[in-house]
């Protein structure tokens, strides 16, 4: 299988994050991708490419001018006001305030983003339009006719909406891709959203549309970040309807349970026939991730993999979480190797 990766992920490094009331070193790190592409390496999976640049225009597609201006011009804004350390919001328009756009830089970043959880530094637009960039030169390789390919995308992108960054995510590459999929001519897309966390930008992005189909297997959010989004009565809407599918586990669910919504969220994939299929593959499903809680081991990523080969279509898979550094790249190259049957 290709690998598609840039060393542009670098350039992002967040300092802290506020989680359970502590100020710690952010978990999303460039180690992560490091792992996983020394991993890539060592099995011999397959080439490893640099990303071509598609430009901004296949990103327009997911994300709006002015939230990409926003986040293209925040760090020389910040720097024009002597701001030091990560950009970060704390402020958002939440229920009994406007959603106005303010003037401000900090009133912008409430607005652009849902959490404090997406620190812009002074390299964060650059390795995030790399991403972007490394999902598409997946996607154009799986259009010129590879079954399969792997993004190696940092910082991830699935909590990413339209006008919205939050939960480490900026562009969300995987609604990138499945759009220029969908812009190049295929007809249906199955997005499949194993990371341990809701993919709420991905689901939002799609909601009201039936050429993409969205399944997700997450924490319940009811007790599991992003909280707001990925409950199992969330069907889509208006053409959308029956296009959405969440399957929210407790807290605790081990590999056979998890499994299970493994296989019924690939009969939907299966019903909907789709053209090919967009996995935003996150490992934080593992037992010893540092913030989830399931109980994945490391040979069940052989069984994802063998179970989304087992559908049959061409298969784009674009990096997400997984933040127990050590274990990362064997997880993450255990779904690729599972898939191409090793
Ligand atoms: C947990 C805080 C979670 C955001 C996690 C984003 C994961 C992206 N107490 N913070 S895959
Ligand atoms: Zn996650």
């Amino acid at each position: 299988m290709l690998t598609f990766y840039s060393d542009d992920h670098h350039l992002h490094h967040g300092s802290c994050e506020l989680i359970d009331g502590q100020l710690l070193p952010c978990f999303e790190t460039p180690q992560r991708a490091d792992h996983i592409l020394q991993r890539v390496k060592d099995r011999q999976l397959g080439d490893v490419q640099a990303p071509t640049d598609f430009g901004r225009a296949p990103i327009e597609r997911i994300h709006s001018a002015a939230y990409l201006d926003f986040f293209h011009g925040a760090w020389a804004r910040w720097q024009a006001q002597n701001g030091h350390g990560d950009l970060l919001p704390f402020t958002w328009p939440a229920r009994t305030l406007r959603a106005v756009i303010p003037r401000d830089l900090h009133g912008q970043l409430g607005y652009y983003s849902f959490d404090g959880g997406a620190p812009i530094t002074a390299g964060t637009w650059q390795a995030a339009y790399s991403a972007a960039q490394v999902a598409l030169s997946a996607q154009q390789a799986i259009s010129n006719g590879a079954h399969s390919a792997f993004a190696l995308c940092r910082p991830p992108g699935h909590h990413a909406a339209g006008e919205l960054m939050g939960g480490y995510c900026y562009l969300n590459n995987a609604a990138i891709a499945a759009q220029a999929f969908l812009d190049q001519g295929k007809q249906r897309v199955a997005i499949l959203d194993v990371d341990y966390h809701h993919g709420n930008g991905t689901q939002d992005i799609f909601y009201s549309r039936n050429d993409v189909l969205f399944a997700s297997i997450h924490g319940d959010p009811a007790e599991e970040f992003p909280f707001f989004l990925g409950y199992s009565d969330e069907c889509g809407e208006g053409a959308g309807v029956g296009c959405n599918f969440n399957y929210p586990l407790a807290m605790g669910s081990p590999w056979d349970v998890w499994s299970a919504a493994l296989d019924q969220a690939c009969q939907r994939i299966t019903e909907y026939d789709a053209d090919v299929i967009v996995v935003s593959l996150g490992v934080d499903t593992f037992k010893d991730d540092p913030i989830s809680q399931f109980k994945l081991d490391s040979p069940d990523y052989l069984a994802i993999g063998r179970r989304i080969a087992a559908l049959g279509k061409p298969t784009l898979f674009v990096m997400e979480g997984g933040y127990a550094v050590e274990a990362i790249g064997v997880n993450a190259v255990n779904v690729l190797e599972g898939f191409e049957g090793a």
